[in-house]
């Protein structure tokens, strides 16, 4: 150990991460609960995710505001994280009314969403400057919906990096004296984010290594899924379905075995995939807290795999056997706490989707959406959609939004639109995919996560088709998933349609290509990808 370093902890998300890269690197952690455990700090980071209001309303109910701007005034050491950098400033038009620390008089403002997908989510290259390790042409892994603008800063004696989203240039990074703070999540950002915390915890501002020229801006994301289940025999595997059946097709039957959860995503981390999703596909048959081991996977996983990490399965109000009732909130937080960046609704976010059209468009604040949205921040709330295609000759034939497909069905049919599933597929609703995404974007969710049972391990590529029609139906991002055969299927959905991420689960599992064969295809083809 090289020293601790300790770690304001308001309860915003996961900070397990964190606390796994400080020791990767060597120091030991003491989370701050408590203004007068700052006394003790010599190195103090400040990590805040989710709304700035509450935040910051957070930190100053608890009393931290004035020792934090003390240990500043100090000359010690400290840095900012996410929030923890927009709490510099005076406000944000997120939170009307609410203060900051004002250390820098400026008020962060929300991202255009009319030409881009909000919040920015992805790895960012930063663009011009240079802090502790963030340098021109290094991506990082940003989460935001609204920027802190470099003009106030630099006028008021801050150094910036700047980086690029769409036509609007926002902050990086930025520093004065012994003040640092990243937009991004260093902890989130690979190994490139861990130099930045290590520089920072050196005192090695002038870092620098070799910039390569890259597209400004941000990245497409590539992201390795691993669908989770116990097996017959008892043990938590990745599998992989056909069509959502992941039964193997031998007499014995049993569940497809394709590896251990915690080392696949070791690997295809190591790899380059941008981000890490697992899916605990039978978990609607069980109660989350007797799901022990998933979070024991995440806990596993977090310590060494330095990108995002999302949980899906499971993600509702439980009532235990015992009749303990959980709140989705609250089993979201167990997630999260266990080094989970995003969850992942699936059937819920269906059944809150069908109330919300039956109320008339209401939103009743009480949906695990909502709930997780208000507290977390949108980014940590992904919302995954099991559709299948039903055929119909003509739109007058549903009430459903229909698309013009040139793929015709089994009777010729030209048109077709896509049904919602629960369950994992085992049950269809009276809901389409663009009713689905546009009510739970009303809620609050800050991503969409595609998966097409027509295409589910098929190789065949993505459906463009569904694809392209959700983007144009909602702002806020959406990941591709099913059918990824080959790199080409991710040139492909990259090029045909605007999507912001693509996803593969069988394409890896089989060994048939690697995460680093993507990128190439991607990178090739000129397209912008983390290499
Ligand atoms: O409903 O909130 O408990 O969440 C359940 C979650 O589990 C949902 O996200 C649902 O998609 C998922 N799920 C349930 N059953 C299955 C199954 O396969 N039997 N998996 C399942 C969904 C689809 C993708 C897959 C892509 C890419 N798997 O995760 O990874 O289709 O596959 P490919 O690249 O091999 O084509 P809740």
């Amino acid at each position: 150990m090289t020293g601790t370093v300790h770690v304001v902890d308001v309860e915003s998300g996961n900070l397990e991460s964190l606390k796994n890269a400080i020791e990767w690197l060597g120091y030991s952690v003491k989370w701050v609960t408590e203004p007068e455990q700052l006394k003790d700090a010599e190195k103090l980071i400040f990590p805040g995710v989710g709304n700035y209001g509450h935040f910051v309303g957070e930190f100053t109910a608890k009393g931290f505001k004035e020792p934090v701007i003390e240990y500043i005034n100090s000359g010690k050491p400290f840095m900012g994280i996410c929030v923890g950098l927009q709490a510099l400033f005076t406000s944000s038009v997120e939170s009307p009314g609410t203060e900051g620390l004002d250390l820098i008089h400026d008020s962060l403002l929300k991202f255009d969403p009319s030409t881009k997908s909000v919040p920015q989510i992805g790895w960012a290259a930063a663009k011009t400057g240079s802090l502790y390790g963030v340098n021109n042409g290094r991506r990082f892994y940003f989460v935001h919906s609204y920027r802190a603008s470099p003009e106030a800063a630099r006028a008021q004696g801050w150094e910036v990096v700047t980086a690029q989203y769409g036509d609007e240039e926002y902050i990086a990074a930025l520093c004065k004296d012994n003040i640092f703070a990243t937009q991004f999540h260093p902890e989130k950002s690979g190994k490139e984010g861990i130099k930045v915390i290590g520089a920072f915890l050196k005192g090695d501002k002038e870092t620098q290594r070799p910039a390569e020229a890259i597209t400004p801006g941000l990245a497409k994301r590539v992201i390795a899924c691993l669908d989770v289940r116990t097996n017959d025999q008892g043990d938590l595997v990745v599998t992989k379905g056909d069509q959502y059946d992941v039964r193997e097709k031998s007499s014995e039957s049993g569940v497809r075995n394709l590896g251990k959860p915690v080392t696949l995503a070791q690997k295809y981390s190591d790899d380059g995939a941008d981000e890490i999703t697992f899916l605990n596909i039978t978990s609607f048959r069980n109660s989350p807290l007797k799901d022990a081991p998933m979070l024991e996977v995440l806990r596993q996983t977090a310590k060494s795999v330095f990108v995002p990490l999302t949980v899906g399965g499971g993600i509702r109000d439980i009532v235990e056997p015992d009749g303990t009732v959980l709140s989705a909130l609250t089993v979201a937080s167990m997630y999260f706490r266990s080094g989970a960046d995003k969850v992942s609704i699936g059937s819920d976010a269906v059944f809150a989707a069908e109330e919300y059209y039956a109320s008339g468009k209401i939103l009743s604040g009480k949906t695990a959406i909502e709930t997780i949205s208000r507290a977390f921040g949108a980014q940590a709330v992904i919302v995954s959609v099991d559709p299948k295609r039903v055929y119909v000759s003509k739109p007058e034939d549903t009430k459903h939004h229909t698309i013009h497909t040139e793929f015709k069905g089994p009777n010729g049919e030209e048109y077709c639109w896509y049904q919602c599933s629960v369950k994992g597929g085992r049950e269809f609703r009276d809901l389409d995919v663009q009713q689905l995404v546009q009510a739970v974007e009303a809620m609050g969710a800050g991503e969409i996560l595609l998966n097409c049972i027509d295409k589910d391990g098929s190789n065949s590529g993505f459906d463009l088709e569904l694809i392209q029609d959700v983007k144009d139906s909602v702002r806020i991002p959406v990941i591709a998933s099913s059918g990824a055969g080959n790199p080409a299927h991710f040139v492909e959905v990259f090029q045909k349609t605007t999507t912001d991420a693509a996803l593969g689960a069988g394409i890896f599992h089989r060994e048939e290509y690697r995460v680093s064969d993507v990128k190439k295809a991607l990178k090739d083809a000129k397209i912008p990808v983390r290499l």
